[in-house]
């Protein structure tokens, strides 16, 4: 018998004693990434379901203090912007921590944690052991399949859209592969069953067992949000859902996200257009100049990505091109972050013109690292597709031609070829193992039978749910859905125009509800749709050489007002820096 066999009975008693009848006591040290947070780890059971069985993570925190007085704190909020795999800590010290800590007044710690698997959690969820060899992974797959809008319409392209299906499909198939065979001990222990017991072992360890849970989630935050709430109805104190993801079909294979997640891509496509057109050629440069007034925004976008797939444009640098499937990956990337268009505009009405310069530089600013050290170890940057993957149904069984369909009926839905730029969940899913964590998701299970809304309504608590109308990645149908799981528990605040998840363009009217939830507990006794408060193509200044340029908001505001929307825009461009 070894000493380890030995000694384990005994580590797993002492874990066990640490879990079950008191909490860690965590030391908080000033941030190395700046000084104004504090940070600490948590130490809590790696596999949830034999938590005693001594194998633990460790999870990064940071937190924001509050400013009021002690006796007018209201303990701990948390956030998480979603991903999945984005660091919470990058985002709160990013500005999260400062913007949400304005528009709740002050009266909350703001927290942030890198979800398990994510950024500096240990275990990480890597797939390849050093950083060369999981940016080598992704340089090989192609940012989205090469394929044009009229090959949708004409049956006879059929083969040769699927060609292209089929080779995008491989590639990342591939990774896919790569991934499960590293098999990270994170790989099947970070689905959102586990995440929200760790949010409940942050409550614990900061509010005390009985502490509730404080939350404003995020785009994939959300899932955490709805699983959380289904999980520990008891523990919910004020909970924001931000961007809703439809938490049923995140539970079921990735082909039924898919194409609950792209309802709103034409109406934001046409946002686009007509706030560009509306705003003149001084103010966006795609706006249809009088030298051309034939074709209008809609057409010229459509007429490049034609024009792209037979001719693509050479980068700069020579070393790369400029093609349709780029093109698309592009505009579905900005197309979330109005504040980015005079930027995009600007760029591509250079493309239009042969100028493919402010394009490339958008592009690999937003896509390229610089590797000092390729023999580091990784950074986890692509746990985001295991970790959806793991909290979807295996789509092991879904096959190409079945993605092929499915993006065609989208694709034509919404009258673009840009949404095969998010195809690459769907792939890497379907070419990732069966296996499932074992502790599994409720998804929406209790939401559905109403036992969550019982409950909460029966305890009085209330949660907010708000969701831009035109949103491309969340849209507002998932919110009103939540809304109906939670009719007696939850309130629906919208906002009018484009954007992913609310604080993607500054609402007063919005953030006000935010404001008034989080500090007074209150949720509107009815429904509400707010304007947005912000110009997306204002003109003038640096609005089209940056893509989160200084905001201008319109309309007359008290220095409050104005205090509420500038903060909201710090708690975006955080958000946006997230990779
Ligand atoms: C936050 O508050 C705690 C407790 O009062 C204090 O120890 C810590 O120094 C504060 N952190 C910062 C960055 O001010
Ligand atoms: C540290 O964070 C605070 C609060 O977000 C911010 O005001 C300050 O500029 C940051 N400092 C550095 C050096 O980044
Ligand atoms: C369909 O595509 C074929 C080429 O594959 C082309 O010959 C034909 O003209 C196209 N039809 C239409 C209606 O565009
Ligand atoms: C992956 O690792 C786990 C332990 O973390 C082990 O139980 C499992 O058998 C491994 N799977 C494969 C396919 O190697
Ligand atoms: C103007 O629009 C027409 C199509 O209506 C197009 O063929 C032409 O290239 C455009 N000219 C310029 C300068 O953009
Ligand atoms: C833009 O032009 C296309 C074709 O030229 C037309 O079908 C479409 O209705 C126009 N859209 C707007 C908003 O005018
Ligand atoms: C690169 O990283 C490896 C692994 O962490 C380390 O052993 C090596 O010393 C590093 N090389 C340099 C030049 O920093
Ligand atoms: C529920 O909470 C609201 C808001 O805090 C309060 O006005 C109301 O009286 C509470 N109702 C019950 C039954 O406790
Ligand atoms: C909270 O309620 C108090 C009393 O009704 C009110 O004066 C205050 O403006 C409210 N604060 C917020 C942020 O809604
Ligand atoms: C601000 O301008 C936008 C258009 O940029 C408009 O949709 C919105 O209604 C305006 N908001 C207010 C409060 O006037
Ligand atoms: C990667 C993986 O798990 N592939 C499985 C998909 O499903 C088939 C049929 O059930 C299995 O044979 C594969 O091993």
């Amino acid at each position: 018998m070894s000493m380890a066999t030995y000694w384990r009975p005994l580590a797993a008693v002492a874990i066990g004693l640490l879990w079950t009848s008191t909490h860690a006591t965590l030391i908080w040290a000033p941030c190395a990434g700046n000084f104004s947070f504090d940070c600490t780890t948590l130490t809590i059971p790696l596999e949830y379901a034999s938590p005693n069985n001594g194998q633990v993570a460790h999870v990064p925190l940071a937190r924001y203090n509050a400013t009021v007085p002690a006796r007018e704190r209201r303990g701990t909020l948390l956030t998480n912007p979603g991903g999945p795999g984005s660091s919470g800590i990058d985002f709160l010290l990013a500005g999260a921590g400062e913007g949400i800590s304005t528009i709740t007044e002050g009266h909350y710690d703001i927290i942030s944690w890198d979800p398990r698997g994510v950024g500096s959690a240990r275990p990480l969820l890597q797939c390849y052991t050093t950083i060369g060899e999981e940016e080598r992974g992704a340089a090989d797959q192609p940012l989205a399949a090469e394929i044009e809008y009229t090959q949708f319409t004409n049956a006879s392209y059929m083969p040769e859209y699927y060609a292209a299906l089929e080779e995008y499909d491989s590639a990342v198939g591939d990774l896919a592969r790569e991934c499960a065979e590293y098999n990270s001990s994170a790989l099947y222990t970070s689905s959102a069953a586990y995440v929200v017991r760790d949010m409940a072992a942050i409550v614990d360890a900061l509010d005390g067992e009985h502490g509730k849970l404080n939350y404003w989630g995020l785009s994939y935050g959300t899932i955490y949000g709805a699983e959380f709430i289904q999980t520990f109805p008891e523990r919910v104190g004020k909970i924001v859902f931000d961007g809703v993801f439809d938490a049923e079909a995140n539970a079921e294979p990735y082909t039924s996200q898919l194409p609950h997640d792209e309802l709103y891509v034409r109406d934001t496509i046409n946002d686009f257009a007509s706030m560009c057109t509306d705003a003149g050629p001084d103010a966006c440069a795609l706006s249809t100049s009088s030298s051309n007034a034939t074709m209008n925004i809609t057409a010229r976008l459509a007429n490049l990505q034609s024009s792209l797939f037979g001719n693509p444009v050479p980068a700069p640098d020579g070393t790369w091109s400029i093609t349709a499937g780029i093109f698309s990956f592009f505009m579905y990337s900005y197309l979330k972050l109005p504040p980015s268009w005079p930027t995009v505009a600007s760029a591509v009405h250079a493309l239009e013109t042969g100028d493919a310069e402010p394009f490339a530089t958008l592009l690999t600013g937003a896509t390229t690292t610089s590797i000092t050290n390729e023999s580091a170890p990784s950074t986890g940057s692509m746990a985001g597709w295991p970790i959806q993957c793991t909290d979807n149904a295996p789509s092991n069984q879904t096959s190409l031609h079945e993605v092929a369909r499915l993006v065609l009926g989208i694709s034509l839905a919404e009258e673009t070829p840009w949404l095969n730029a998010d195809l690459s969940t769907l792939s890497f899913c379907r070419n990732f193992p069966n296996t499932r964590p074992l502790l599994p998701n409720l998804g929406a299970r209790k939401l559905e039978n109403e036992e969550t809304d019982t409950i909460l309504a029966a305890r009085n608590s209330s949660v907010l749910i708000v969701n831009p109308l035109h949103d491309p990645t969340t849209p507002v149908s998932s919110a009103q859905r939540l809304h109906e799981w939670l009719s007696t528990s939850s309130q629906l605040v919208t906002r009018r125009g484009p954007g992913h998840t609310t604080i993607s363009l500054g609402s007063l009217g919005l953030v006000q509800a935010i404001r008034e939830y989080f500090v007074n507990g209150t949720v509107p006794s009815t429904p509400e749709v707010h304007d947005i408060s912000q110009i997306v193509f204002p003109g003038g200044g640096d609005a089209a050489e940056s893509v989160n340029p200084d905001p201008v908001f319109n309309g007359t505001f008290t220095e409050k007002e104005r205090e509420l929307l500038e903060a909201t825009y710090v708690v975006f461009k955080a958000f946006m820096g997230l990779p």
